[in-house]
C-alpha cells in the first residue's frame, strides 16, 4: 500500500494550491514560478517512483528555457537520457492536478498497481536533479528533493546549475554505469572536437573562416558554462556576451533572434559580417546569425540550416566510408540515414535536403516526437527550425564502426575510408545523444565550418529561405483544433482545411498549416511563399479563417 510510503506527508498537505491547471505537454511543466512548488513536489515523487519502475537513475530538470524569468518549469529525463515516456504523461498530469491529497493519494495506489510497481524490496530509487540560472530554482529544487525524499530508501543528487542538456547527458552516462560528472561532460566535448580538428584534410583548414566566434549566451546558464570552459578551447576565439549580467532571455537568446530577426542586446553594427551563435535560456536551442551592415537586422542561420549543414557532412563520410564503388565485395553495412524535421522546417530546406537525396520525414511539433523517429535509423539527424536537435547514432552501426574502424586502422591506416571512420565516430561522441544540445551542436558547427573551409555567409548560401510568416491567434479553447499528417492537415473543425487549402492555392509555392500550441493557450498559424509580401498575406487571410 503505498500510503506506507510517505513520510512527509504533511508537506504534501502545505504544499497545495488552487485554481492551476497544469499539463505536461512538449515542454513539462510550466507555469509562473511561484505556483510551482506543489507540483515540483509531486513531480518528485513521479520521478522516484520512475526510478524504482525502471531501476535506473532518473532526471528533474527545473527550468523555463526561453521563457520569461519569473517562470519556471520541471521536465523529467527517462532512464536512456531522453524524454519521460509518453505512456506516464496523462499520470503526470493527473497528478499535478490532483485536488487534495486524499484524492492524490488514490491515483498513485491506483497507478503504482496499474504499472506493477513493486515498491517493497525493490532497487532504492534514484534521482538527479539540475536547474537554470533562475533565482527560483533554488527553492523549487528543495521541493522536487522533498517529492523524492518521501519515497522511503530514495536519494536526491543535487548536480547544481546545469543546462538541460547537461543534465539528460548526466542521466544517460550514469545509466550506463560512467561516471558522469559536468569535468567528464566537457572532457568528451573537448576530446571529440580536437578529433574533429585533428583530422581536416590539410589544405582544408581554415581558409576561408573567420575564426573569431562571437556567442550571446541568453544572460543564462550556456553562456556561463562556455565562458568558464572557454580557456580550454583552443583552436577557437570565442567572445560570449550575455553570460550572466543582464535579465535571463530579455531581448537576448536563440528564440528571441529566431522569432525577431534582429540582434541580440550586447551587439551592433560592429559585429556586421562576423560569425555569431545564440543560445537559449538553457542551453538547448542553438541558432547562429550574422549581423547585416549598417543595420540591427540580422542574416539568421536557423535550425533547419544547422540541419542540413551536419546532413551534408554525414553524407559526406558515409560516402568515403563506403569507399569508391569497385565491384569488389564491400564490407559496408548499409546504414539507414534519415532526417527529420516539423512542418515548421522551412520548404528550401526540405527541398535541399531531398536533392541531396535524403529520406526527409515530418513528425508533430516537440522534441520527443522527432526524436523518436530519428531514432529509428542508423543515423538519424532531427531538429527543428528553432534550433533544438541533434544526431542519433544507432548501438547496431556504432559497434559495427569500431570494428570497421580498426579493420582500417590496419589494413589503410590514413585513407579516406580510415578519416571517415574516425570522423564519424568523432561526431557521435561529440553531438549529445540524449536531446538536442546548443553546446556540442555549437562545436559540431565550428568544427565542419573549419573542415570544409566555409564562412557563415558560404554556409547561408546553402539555400535561400522561402519568405515565411508565424501569427497566432487567442482562442477558447485549443483543443478544438485537431490535425493530422505531422501538423500539416487540420481535420477539425470540419471544412477548415478545404478553406486554406483555397487560400494557399492563391500563391505561387504557398504552404499553410495551423496547429494548437503546446504552450500557451493559442492557435499558430504558419505560412510561407515566394515574397514576403504572400506570405503575410496568406498568414493573415487563414488567421481570419480560425478566428
Ligand atoms: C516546446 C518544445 C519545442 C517546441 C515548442 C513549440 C520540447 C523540449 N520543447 O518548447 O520542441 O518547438 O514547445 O511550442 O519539446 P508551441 O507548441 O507553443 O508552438
Ligand atoms: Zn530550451
Amino acid at each position: 500500500n503505498s500510503r506506507s510510503i510517505f513520510i512527509f506527508f504533511r508537506i504534501l498537505i502545505q504544499y497545495f494550491l488552487a485554481g492551476v491547471k497544469f499539463s505536461y505537454g512538449t515542454s513539462g511543466f510550466r507555469a509562473e514560478a511561484s505556483l510551482l512548488e506543489s507540483t515540483v513536489f509531486r513531480v518528485g515523487i513521479l520521478a522516484a517512483l520512475r526510478s524504482i519502475q525502471t531501476g535506473s537513475v532518473i532526471g528533474l530538470m527545473i527550468t523555463a528555457s526561453h521563457n520569461e524569468v519569473s517562470d519556471n518549469g520541471i521536465k523529467v529525463a527517462d532512464p536512456s537520457g531522453g524524454m519521460l515516456t509518453q505512456q506516464w504523461e496523462p499520470f503526470a498530469d493527473a497528478f499535478a492536478n490532483a485536488p487534495d491529497p486524499h484524492f492524490l493519494v488514490q491515483l498513485l495506489d491506483d497507478f503504482v498497481k496499474k504499472e506493477n510497481i513493486t515498491l517493497e524490496g525493490a532497487p532504492a530509487a534514484k534521482v538527479l536533479l539540475g536547474r537554470d540560472t533562475r533565482p527560483s530554482g533554488m527553492s523549487l529544487v528543495e521541493a522536487a528533493k522533498q517529492g523524492i525524499l518521501s519515497i522511503i530508501g530514495a536519494s536526491a543528487t543535487d548536480m547544481g546549475v546545469v543546462t538541460t542538456p547537461q543534465l539528460h547527458w548526466m542521466v544517460r552516462v550514469k545509466n550506463k554505469g560512467i561516471e558522469a560528472s559536468e569535468y567528464n561532460y566537457f572532457d568528451q566535448l573537448l576530446t571529440s572536437f580536437r578529433c574533429l580538428l585533428d583530422y581536416i584534410p590539410q589544405g582544408n583548414s581554415n581558409n576561408n573562416v573567420n575564426d573569431k566566434l562571437i556567442v550571446d549566451g541568453a544572460d543564462g546558464v550556456g553562456g556561463q558554462k562556455l565562458e568558464n570552459f572557454k580557456p580550454r578551447l583552443s583552436y577557437l576565439t570565442v567572445d560570449v556576451r550575455n553570460y550572466g549580467d543582464g535579465v535571463l532571455n530579455e531581448g537576448v537568446g536563440a528564440d528571441y533572434v529566431q522569432k525577431e530577426k534582429v540582434v541580440p542586446r550586447g551587439f551592433g553594427p560592429a559585429d556586421a559580417g562576423i560569425r555569431c551563435a545564440s543560445l537559449d535560456g538553457d542551453a538547448d536551442r542553438l541558432v547562429y546569425f550574422s549581423v547585416v551592415s549598417n543595420s540591427n537586422k540580422i542574416d539568421l542561420v536557423d535550425g533547419d540550416k544547422i540541419l542540413s549543414l551536419f546532413a551534408l557532412f554525414i553524407k559526406e563520410q558515409l560516402g568515403f566510408l563506403n569507399g569508391p564503388e569497385d565491384g569488389k565485395a564491400n564490407k559496408s553495412y548499409q546504414a539507414s540515414l534519415g532526417v527529420v524535421q516539423t512542418a515548421y522546417a522551412n520548404g528550401a530546406s526540405t527541398d535541399y535536403l531531398k536533392q541531396l537525396g535524403l529520406e526527409v520525414v515530418l513528425t508533430p511539433t516537440g522534441v520527443k516526437y522527432l526524436h523518436e523517429k530519428a531514432a529509428e535509423f542508423d543515423i538519424g539527424i532531427y531538429f527543428e527550425a528553432n534550433g533544438h536537435g541533434t544526431i542519433l547514432f544507432s548501438d547496431n552501426f556504432l559497434s559495427w564502426l569500431e570494428i570497421r574502424n580498426n579493420e582500417l586502422l590496419s589494413t589503410s591506416k590514413g585513407s579516406d575510408q580510415h578519416m571517415a571512420a574516425l570522423r564519424i565516430l568523432a561526431v557521435s561522441k561529440l553531438i549529445n545523444q540524449a536531446v538536442g544540445d546548443a553546446l556540442s551542436g555549437l562545436l559540431l558547427v565550428e568544427a565542419i565550418l573549419q573542415h570544409l573551409g566555409w564562412s557563415i555567409h558560404k554556409w547561408n548560401e546553402l539555400y535561400q529561405d522561402l519568405p515565411s510568416r508565424q501569427l497566432k491567434v487567442k482562442v477558447v479553447d485549443r483543443t478544438a483544433v485537431i490535425t493530422e499528417n505531422a501538423e500539416t492537415v487540420v481535420v477539425r473543425p470540419v471544412d477548415i482545411q478545404e478553406a486554406i487549402d483555397a487560400e494557399t492555392a492563391k500563391y505561387p509555392r504557398g504552404r499553410c498549416f495551423i496547429r494548437p500550441s503546446g504552450t500557451e493557450d493559442v492557435v499558430r498559424v504558419y505560412a510561407e511563399a515566394l515574397t514576403q509580401e504572400a506570405a503575410d498575406n496568406l498568414a493573415h487571410s487563414v488567421v481570419k479563417l480560425v478566428d
